[in-house]
C-alpha cells in the first residue's frame, strides 16, 4: 500500500508519493509532473486532467475547471457569483443552496454537483497515482487552503470518497509546506524559534503562514490569505485590456462569444507567462471571432502599472499574517515565495520593499505541496517509518456556540475554538438541561471569515434524553485533523442528591463555569470510560447526539454519487475498449491485405486470395460508414468472421514455416 500526497489546485494538480529513500512527484500520462484540474465531457466520454485541458477550447460548455471554487460554496454568494461569470458553463442554485453544474452528455442534459466533479478528478489522480506506483492507493493527505470553511473540507472528504480514497488528512497547503521546509533542515539555532513566512500565490489565492521551528518541531502561528488574489487576476487585467483593444481595432465583443472569451483568456495567461521573462509580448490569435484573426501587443511596463491595485493588495495578507503571529518583522528569519502564480517579477519586488528582504525560492514553487502532504501521509501511515517531528497547527477561525433560538451561548474563553488555537483538539463542556436541547455550530468573528461565507456550520440535537431535575450533560466536542468541527459525544451526568450545589439557576441550560473548559490534545489520552460510574459523584449515562451540516452532502447522496462515478467510469472504459477494438480490426485488415500479397502468397490458391481480398473491402466499406461508431461487440464479431477466413491459411503458413526452420537447423 503506498501512501500519496495530493495539492488540488485550481488550475493544477500534483501528486507525491513517499518511497523509502524519500519523496517523488509522479509524472501523468504526458509525462508531466503538474496535471490540469479540468474535467471535459466530450460526446461519448470523459477526458480528465491533461486530455481535458485538450479539449477544453473545442468543448467550453462542456469542460469544467476551478471547481475547489464551487465545492462547499453558497450559490448566491456574490464572491461566487463573480467567479461563475469567468467560468463558460452553465450554473443553477441547487435546492441546498449550493451550486449545480449543467451541461450536455451522452445527448441528454446532465447535472453534477462540484463536489461529484472534484470525485471524478481525485478518481483521475488516484488511477495515475496507482499506474505509477504499480499498487493500490486509498491512503492520502490532501493539502486545502486554510481559509476553506467546515463544509468545504467536509465536501472535499466526501469527494475523495466519491473516489474510493481515505484521506488521513485534510491539510493546509502552508503547513504542508513548512513539514516539508522544516524537517529535513538541522541548521535551527538552539537560542529559540526560527520564524519563516510562507507565501503561497496560486492561480486563484494567496496564502500567507508565518510557522516558528526549533529542532524536531513546528509551529504554525498564524495564516492569513487573500482568496481572491492569484495569477487569475493577472490574466484577467490582460483580458479585459485587449478585449478594449480588439473592440476598438476590430469590432469585435469578445464578451458577447464563449469560445472567443476562453481562447483570449487562455492567449493572456500565456502571454503573462512570456512577460516574466521577456520586456514585451505580442499576442496572435487566429480566427478569434467573425472570422477574424487578431494581434496584439504589450510591454512589462504597462502590464504592472495595469496591475498596481493587485500588488498592492498582497500587502494586506502578509501584514496581518506577521501581525497575527504576534512577531516583529525583524524576528523573521526567511520569507520563502511559492506557487506559480508568484513568477510574475513585480510580485517578488513588491514583497521584497514590504518584508525589507528579498523573498527565498528555496523549495520547489509547483510541488512543495504536494510533497509537504506526502510526508504527512508517511508520518501517519503505520507501514512507514519517519524520523520523529511534531507539526502543530493552529485554525484560523474562531468557533462558538449559539442555542437554536440564534442566542449565543457564552462560554468561558469567549469562544469554544479561539481564532489561533491548535488543533487537532478535544474540548468538554458541562451545560444544564432537563430534556433533548440544540446546539449550532457557528463562526464567531465575520471579519476573519471570506466574504459572503455564512457563519453557520452545523446543528447538533442533544438527546432524545428526559431528567426529573435539571441534570448535567458534558458534552465532547473536537476540532479533528481535517479541521472540521464535531461532537463526539454527549453525556447526562446523574448527580446524588445529597450534592446538588452545584447547579446553574433556573435557565433552561446554561454553561457550568465551574466545570474546566478541559482542553486536551489527542496525544493527552482521555481517562475514564464515560459509561462507568464514578465513585458515588453521580451515574454517566450516554446519550444520542446527531448532527446536520449546513448544505452537506447526505448519506444517500453519497451513495448515489458513487453509483454515478462508477457508471460515468464504466462508460469511460467502454469507450475506449470500443475504440480499441475498432483499431485491432482496422490493422488486421491491412496486416492481412499486405500479408495475402507476401507472405500468405505461396499457400493459397487464386479463389481463396479473392475471397479474403472481397471481405477485407467489405470490412474496410463497412468501418468507414456503418460501421464507424459501432459497439465493441460489432468489432469483435467481425473480427470473428475474418479470422476464420484467414486462419487456416496461417496455419499452413506457420506449419511450413517451422517445417523450413527445422530443416535448416538440421542442415546446419
Ligand atoms: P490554487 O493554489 O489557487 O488552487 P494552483 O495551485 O493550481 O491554484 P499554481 O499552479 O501554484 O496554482 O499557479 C498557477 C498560476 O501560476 C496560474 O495563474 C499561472 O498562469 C501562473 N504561472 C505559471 N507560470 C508562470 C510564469 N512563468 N509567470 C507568471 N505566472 C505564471
Ligand atoms: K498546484
Ligand atoms: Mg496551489
Amino acid at each position: 500500500m503506498s501512501v500519496v500526497g495530493f495539492d488540488i489546485g485550481n488550475e493544477n494538480c500534483v501528486i507525491a508519493a513517499a518511497k523509502n529513500r524519500g519523496i517523488d512527484v509522479l509524472l501523468n500520462d504526458e509525462s508531466n509532473r503538474e496535471t490540469p484540474a479540468v474535467v471535459c465531457f466530450g460526446e461519448k466520454q470523459r477526458f480528465l486532467g491533461s486530455a481535458g485541458a485538450a479539449s477544453a477550447t473545442m468543448n467550453p460548455r462542456s469542460t469544467i475547471s476551478q471547481v475547489k471554487r464551487l465545492i462547499g460554496s453558497e450559490f448566491r454568494n456574490p464572491a461566487v457569483q463573480n467567479d461563475l461569470k469567468l467560468l463558460p458553463f452553465e450554473t443553477s442554485e441547487a435546492s441546498d443552496g449550493g451550486v449545480l453544474i449543467h451541461l450536455q452528455y451522452l445527448n441528454k442534459r446532465q447535472t453534477y454537483k462540484p463536489v461529484q466533479i472534484l470525485g471524478m478528478l481525485f478518481a483521475h489522480l488516484k488511477q495515475m497515482a496507482e499506474k505509477n506506483l504499480e499498487t493500490p492507493v486509498s491512503d492520502c493527505v490532501i493539502g486545502i487552503p486554510s481559509y476553506f470553511t467546515d463544509l468545504q473540507r467536509r465536501s472535499y472528504l466526501d469527494a475523495a470518497q466519491i473516489a474510493g480514497l481515505r484521506p488521513l488528512r485534510l491539510m493546509h497547503d502552508c503547513t504542508a509546506i513548512a513539514l516539508g521546509y522544516g524537517i529535513y533542515k538541522s541548521d535551527f539555532s538552539d537560542s529559540g524559534p526560527t520564524n519563516v513566512v510562507f507565501v503561497d500565490i496560486g492561480h486563484c489565492d494567496t496564502q500567507v503562514t508565518v510557522a516558528a521551528f526549533e529542532k524536531g518541531h513546528m509551529k504554525v502561528l498564524s495564516h492569513a490569505f487573500d482568496n481572491h488574489l492569484g495569477g487569475r487576476d493577472f490574466d484577467e487585467v490582460l483580458f479585459k485590456y485587449f478585449a478594449e483593444n480588439f473592440k476598438q481595432q476590430y469590432n469585435i465583443d469578445v464578451y458577447s462569444n464563449t469560445r472567443a472569451s476562453v481562447r483570449l483568456r487562455a492567449s493572456c495567461e500565456k502571454l503573462k507567462k512570456v512577460l516574466s521573462a521577456n520586456a514585451e509580448a505580442p499576442i496572435n490569435i487566429e480566427c478569434l471571432m467573425d472570422e477574424k484573426d487578431v494581434k496584439g501587443f504589450i510591454k512589462r511596463e504597462d502590464f504592472e502599472n495595469l496591475c498596481g491595485d493587485l500588488l498592492e493588495r498582497i500587502s494586506s495578507p502578509c501584514i496581518k499574517a506577521v501581525n497575527d503571529a504576534r512577531i516583529n518583522v525583524d524576528k523573521i528569519y526567511a520569507v520563502e515565495l511559492v506557487g506559480s502564480g508568484s513568477r510574475i517579477p513585480a510580485i517578488m519586488r513588491k514583497l521584497t520593499s514590504l518584508f525589507k528582504r528579498e523573498p527565498r525560492r528555496t523549495l520547489n514553487a509547483s510541488e512543495c505541496v504536494a510533497r509537504g502532504c506526502a510526508l504527512q501521509c508517511a508520518m501517519l501511515s503505520p507501514t512507514f517509518r519517519v524520523r520523529d517531528y511534531e507539526v502543530q497547527d493552529s485554525f484560523p477561525f474562531a468557533i462558538g456556540l449559539q442555542s437554536d433560538e440564534g442566542k449565543t451561548i457564552s462560554l468561558p474563553n469567549g469562544a469554544l475554538y479561539p481564532k489561533g488555537h491548535p488543533f487537532p483538539s478535544f474540548k468538554m463542556l458541562s451545560l444544564y438541561g432537563t430534556k433533548t436541547f440544540y446546539l449550532e455550530v457557528i463562526y464567531t468573528n465575520h471579519n476573519d471569515l471570506p466574504v459572503g461565507v455564512s457563519p453557520r456550520l452545523s446543528h447538533f440535537t442533544i438527546g432524545p434524553f428526559t431528567s426529573g431535575e435539571k441534570a448535567k450533560v458534558k458534552v465532547r466536542f473536537h476540532l479533528n485533523l481535517h479541521g472540521i468541527v464535531t461532537i463526539e459525544s454527549a453525556s447526562l451526568i446523574e448527580e446524588d442528591h445529597s450534592n446538588n450545589n452545584a447547579h446553574s439557576p433556573s435557565e433552561h441550560m446554561g454553561v457550568d463555569n465551574h466545570m474546566s473548559n478541559g482542553d486536551s490534545t489527542p496525544s493527552t489520552t482521555h481517562t475514564g470510560d464515560e459509561n462507568e460510574t464514578r465513585k458515588g459523584k453521580g451515574r454517566r449515562r450516554n446519550i444520542p447526539v446527531s448532527e446536520y451540516v449546513f448544505g452537506g452532502t447526505t448519506k444517500d447522496e453519497l451513495f448515489q454519487a458513487q453509483e454515478t462515478e462508477r457508471m460515468l467510469a464504466h462508460q469511460d472504459i467502454e469507450v475506449e475498449q470500443t475504440k480499441e477494438k475498432k483499431n485491432t480490426l482496422e490493422s488486421f485488415v491491412y496486416d492481412t491485405r499486405e500479408k495475402v500479397l507476401s507472405s500468405y502468397r505461396s499457400f493459397t490458391t487464386e479463389e481463396e486470395r479473392e475471397e479474403i481480398s472481397r471481405n477485407l473491402q467489405e470490412t474496410e466499406d463497412w468501418l468507414y460508414e456503418d460501421g464507424d461508431d459501432e459497439s465493441q461487440q460489432a468489432y469483435t464479431t467481425r473480427l470473428e468472421d475474418l479470422r476464420k477466413l484467414v486462419d487456416p491459411i496461417e496455419n499452413r503458413y506457420k506449419e511450413e514455416d517451422a517445417r523450413a526452420q527445422a530443416t535448416s537447423s538440421l542442415s546446419n
